[in-house]
């Protein structure tokens, strides 16, 4: 397989203005017509009379050109092509193809997800639908027309609107939807199936009436009240945040079980992993509800970042998902808690991003090339994307930032674009030059920012030497300097912030925030007029994705967990606090714990003014694998050991108050969704997991009363998991009686493999293997081999790293055998191998060893390929 690369991109030759597609719709085999009027593209820097066509396992059935069909010397059809020759101007393309959607194991194309049919494009996969120039700056108007047999397929849906349906005579129905909005291939869809709606309205800001429908499969309908509750609230914030109306007179959601992904913004007709649509509180916890939220707000707000601005090319990926990224976490930090909202998305930044610009896979926010696009929906593209978003929002403030997206709005819609047009809008609104920030989207790798603090009295000034350094990645050696945004606080001898005056300014800022914008590798600042030596409070709401060290001592540290006025900071010292100490017990098993820390950590738990969503964060240990991140070797082993003797540590020494705090934060009344409700949840849970890991016989009792009586499932996950962990005749009572209970449920019974998948105990492997064989367990759904192998391999650092190298092998085998089936989900798992060089010699042989054996598999996919070599080379 050959790399595809950013700087080899050519306008298409000819464009396609109206696309009519017709469906003869059967799992077995669908048949497939097209019509395609093309024309030449003016703006084409070449073409030599043939007109090359994208398209993959199609059974070409017949072609016609104007009307006449065509002879087989007059077109060639290749493995993943169809080239017409001498073709005019301006024709129309007549095809049919036959497909078989049931065989479509892969989930890309026209499949078969239970009893539906539904489609996936996005990126590539309407080439498997039929030939087309699957490329997402080819854009065109569509048409669809449905038919199907009426009983098994009673619902047929497409984008846009339902402009006719009739009755065949033969038993099938047909139903024709046309989309008013040129949009590219990868945002077409069809479903068809025995679905029912929940449906409800929105009127737009300008007083349109929009019909809002969820389709699920009839025993689903009871579960979609959140889902519909969280779109009608992102409709009305994208029009008063970002001024953005909907644009059709109707929005279709579709809940399929069998996806690759979280959900897909086809335009009109978003289709979303169930997962990501149903829930009762009973069935799904305060984490799934969050999900929906978060992921139906993501899909709506693509409508206009993705669908009515699209991408000019696939490197431009986080044109539309950076940005969407930023406005679905802005979104939830608005409806709910913005403190706690920053904190769980700079959690997943590190352990995935940062991760991520660490590995064989570092790759920019723009990637210059791939082998295979499926394997660039990364966190880099979303998550880091996001972040460069929201840096330059606040290097342009809330007003001028809003003008430029206004402008972004208005200048490009319709059009198919690149994240430099994306930074154009931004200067062109608020007249800065940003050349250097550009390197945030052409550079890999995590910008490390050293600082050193020094105060001297005889001039009360306290001096920032700031040094940024970006490790070389792969094909990038050598990296200039970032423009970035630095917030920084200085706290006085009381905890409250002072006001800030740098050497030279005029007059001092108030009391609060500060904002340096770095540009140089070293960069020194003097802050004046200091009546005494200040604690510094950097990088405050993590202002830059960039790795922060700087000198600073325990107390200061316990100073800023009690005193910072920036939330964020508050926590991420307690975080840098507990890493110090876990990381020194790695080292030394017999190293004590500061009584002050036991202090804090009771102080905290005894504050009841504060939010208990924040609290529960700033309580809870750095993860596993966080830890590791810190280490120059990860020791697998030893950071397991660490975390378990704090947790258990904290549980013994602090059991009254945890008690205290378990039995306050009870639950009261019936299942809310509010950031309150959820914060008691999340503290009373840490708490009980505290107590659990202390062995204390009240905490086993009230965890099993939990789980047999609690009437959500957040609480009856969290003790079945402490069960689980602790082992023995309660945790296979607990297992047993949770799948009687829902066995009927995939998406809880998901929950019933991970629990176990995810366990700490020697035996979790052993009992993955077994699960492997269990009749519920099926390598064909997505949602099951996330539930099992990849929560094993990616949640799991002690058993999945274990020592002899089983993890890695099951691995393996795993990519092996679903490779061939399905390789987005084969190469997802292979990513959980590639960071080799970061353990031990031992260990480093052994995830070679199965890379190695993977490569050597003939026939394997381009995705597994692409990062299976990688991390080798
Ligand atoms: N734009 C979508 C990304 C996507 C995808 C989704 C489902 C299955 C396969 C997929 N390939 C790419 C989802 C999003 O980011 O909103
Ligand atoms: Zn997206």
């Amino acid at each position: 397989p050959h790399p595809i690369f950013l700087h080899d991109y050519q306008p298409p030759e000819f464009l396609i203005d109206r696309v009519d597609l017709a469906f003869e719709l059967d799992p077995e085999q669908t048949m497939v017509t097209a019509r395609l009027e093309l024309r030449r593209n003016p703006a084409a820097t070449r073409g030599d009379g043939t007109v090359c066509l994208h398209g993959e396992q199609l059974e070409l059935e017949w072609i016609a050109l104007d009307g006449h069909p065509l002879n087989p010397v007059d077109y060639r059809v290749e493995r993943e092509s169809l080239t017409v020759q001498r073709v005019p101007d301006r024709f129309v393309l007549e095809t049919q193809v036959r497909i078989h959607p049931a065989h479509n194991t892969a989930l890309e194309g026209l499949y078969q997800s239970g009893d539906m049919l539904c489609t996936q494009c996005e990126a590539e996969g309407f080439r498997r639908i039929t030939y087309f120039l699957d490329r997402p700056d080819v854009m065109a108007r569509y048409s669809a027309t449905l038919i199907a047999d009426k009983t098994r397929f009673p619902v047929l849906l497409s984008n846009g609107n339902r402009v006719a349906s009739d009755d065949l005579d033969d038993g099938r129905h047909r139903v024709r939807w046309e989309d008013p909005f040129p949009k590219p291939s990868y945002l077409f869809a069809l479903v068809a199936g025995d679905l029912r709606a929940v449906e409800d309205s929105f009127t737009t800001a300008s007083g349109r009436e929009v019909a809002l429908q969820i389709f699920v499969e009839p025993h689903n309908l009871d579960k979609c009240d959140h889902a519909m509750r969280s779109l009608k609230k992102a409709m009305r914030w994208d029009e008063e945040r970002f001024g953005r109306e909907y644009d059709l007179d109707i929005f279709m959601i579709v809940a399929v079980s069998h996806f690759n992904m979280g959900a897909m913004e086809n335009k009109g007709l978003n289709i979303f992993n169930d997962k990501f649509v149903l829930a009762r509180p009973d069935t799904a916890t305060d984490v799934d509800f969050d999900g929906i939220e978060s992921v139906i707000a993501h899909e709506y707000f693509h409508n206009w970042t993705g669908n009515r601005i699209t991408c000019r090319d696939w490197f431009q990926l986080s044109l539309k998902e950076g940005f969407t990224v930023y406005r679905d976490q802005e979104f939830t930090a608005d409806v709910a808690s913005r403190g706690v909202k920053r904190i769980s998305d700079v959690r997943v930044l590190r352990s995935h991003q940062f991760t991520e610009d660490a590995s064989p896979m570092a790759h920019p926010v723009r990637p210059d090339s791939y082998i295979e696009i499926n394997n660039f929906y990364t966190a880099t593209v979303y998550q880091k994307g996001a972040e460069v978003v929201r840096m330059q929002a606040n290097l342009l403030g809330p007003e001028v930032f809003r003008r430029a997206t206004d402008l972004y709005f208005a200048r490009h819609d319709g059009q198919a674009v690149t994240t430099d047009d994306f930074v154009r809008c931004m200067e062109d609104a608020s007249g800065r030059d940003l050349s250097q920030f550009r390197r945030w989207y052409e550079q890999a790798g995590t910008p490390e920012l050293h600082i050193q603090t020094s105060y001297d009295e005889a001039t009360r000034t306290c001096s920032l030497i700031v040094r940024q350094h970006t490790e070389p990645t792969p094909g990038q050696p050598v990296k200039a300097p970032f423009h970035l945004p630095l917030a920084i606080g200085l706290l006085g001898p009381d905890g409250r912030d002072l006001p800030l005056r740098l050497a030279g300014a005029s007059s001092p800022d108030a009391p609060g925030t500060h904002v340096l914008e770095l540009r140089q590798a070293v960069e020194t600042f003097h802050f004046v007029d200091l009546p005494a030596r200040p604690v510094p409070s950097l990088l405050r709401g993590f202002s830059a994705p960039v790795k922060l060290s700087f000198d600073c001592t325990d107390d200061d540290l316990l100073f800023l967990m009690a005193h910072d006025s920036d939330g964020f900071n508050r926590w991420d010292a307690a975080q840098t606090l507990m890493q110090r100490l876990l990381l020194n017990l790695v080292e030394d098993a017999e190293a004590g714990i500061p009584e002050s820390f036991f202090d804090a950590f009771r102080r905290a738990l005894r504050d009841e003014a504060s939010d208990r969503a924040l609290l529960a964060e700033v309580l809870t240990l750095p993860a596993e694998s966080y830890l590791g991140e810190q280490m120059a070797v990860v020791d697998v082993d030893g950071i397991h050991r660490a975390r378990t003797t704090l947790t258990r540590l904290i549980g013994e020494r602090l059991r009254d108050d945890l008690l205290a705090v378990y039995r306050d934060n009870g639950e009261s009344g019936p299942y809310a969704f509010t950031p309150e409700a959820v914060g008691r949840r999340a503290l009373k849970n840490l708490a009980l997991g505290y107590l659990m890991q202390a062995e204390d016989a009240e905490a086993l009792a009230r965890c099993q009363a939990q789980f047999a009586g609690a009437h959500n499932m957040t609480d009856v996950m969290a003790a079945l998991r402490l069960l689980v962990d602790r082992g023995g005749l309660e945790s296979r009572q607990a297992l047993d009686e949770f799948y009687r209970r829902w066995s009927g449920e995939s998406l809880v019974l998901d929950k019933w493999f991970s629990v176990q998948a995810t366990s700490p105990r020697e035996e979790t492997l052993t009992q993955v293997i077994q699960l492997m064989r269990h009749p519920d367990f099926s390598l064909g759904h997505p949602n099951r081999v996330r539930s099992l192998v990849s929560a094993f391999c990616n949640l799991n650092q002690v058993r999945f790293h274990a020592a002899d190298g089983a993890g890695y092998r099951f691995l393996a085998d795993r990519v092996l055998e679903l490779d061939p089936l399905n390789p987005l989900i084969a190469s997802r798992l292979v990513k959980s191998l590639i960071r080799w060089r970061r353990f031990d010699p031992g260990r480093q042989a052994l995830m070679r060893a199965e890379i190695a054996r993977i490569l050597e598999r003939e026939d394997i996919s381009k995705d597994v390929f692409e990062v299976a070599s990688k991390a080798l080379d």
